[in-house]
């Protein structure tokens, strides 16, 4: 059983309405428990800043899943809510639901399908705050401590959702 940290992220078509079932369809996924998950966030887009602005929540999970194997559980959520990725590979463009693997047990992957700890999230605040406020004891799998990462990186206007 490992213990894993994910981020949703959605933009598009009811924000709220996209994570409320995500979350669901996360726990019932087999071999799996939904631990917990945290308040929605409003943040800013990072990327291009002419879309909405985005959601973004935090779940942890206990599972029995391979790190691949979830991944596309997570790949088959987001097709199911619509998630279309497109194919001119502009990136970072609205979506329904974006579903990353933040951190899995203490393990560092890196394959050309995953890499985990997720790249991003070390700079993001939409990431780190909301992990903080799940678990303000949180260690990385390099040793560092969650409180010791936050204050290296602004809030930039995150702020709870609210419709
Ligand atoms: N992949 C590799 N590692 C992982 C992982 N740990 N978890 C691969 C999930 N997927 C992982 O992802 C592209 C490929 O990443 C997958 O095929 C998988 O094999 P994707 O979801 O298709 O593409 P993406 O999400 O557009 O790209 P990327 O680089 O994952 O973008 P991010 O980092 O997810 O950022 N602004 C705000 N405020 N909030 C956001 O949530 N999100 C993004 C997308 C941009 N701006 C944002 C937000
Ligand atoms: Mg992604």
């Amino acid at each position: 059983m490992e213990r894993v940290w994910v981020g949703i992220g959605s933009n598009m078509l009811n924000p709220q309405q996209q994570v409320d079932r995500a979350i669901w369809s996360i726990s019932k996924l087999p071999m799996t428990r939904l631990v917990n998950f945290s308040s929605y966030y409003r943040s800013l887009p990072l990327g291009d800043k002419n879309q909405p602005d985005f959601l973004n929540a935090i779940i942890i999970l206990d599972t029995n899943l391979s790190p691949k194997s979830l991944l596309s559980h997570m790949q088959y959520i987001e097709r199911k809510q619509g998630r279309i990725r497109s194919l001119n590979s502009l990136i970072w463009q609205p979506r329904t639901l974006d579903l990353d693997i933040l951190l899995f047990g203490k393990y560092f992957i890196y394959t050309p399908e995953l890499t985990i700890p997720h790249h991003g999230m070390l700079n993001r605040e939409f990431v780190l705050y909301p992990l903080m406020a799940l678990d303000n004891n949180l260690i990385f799998p390099d040793g560092r401590v969650i409180t010791d990462i936050v204050k290296t990186v602004p809030k930039n206007g995150l702020d709870f959702w609210k419709e």
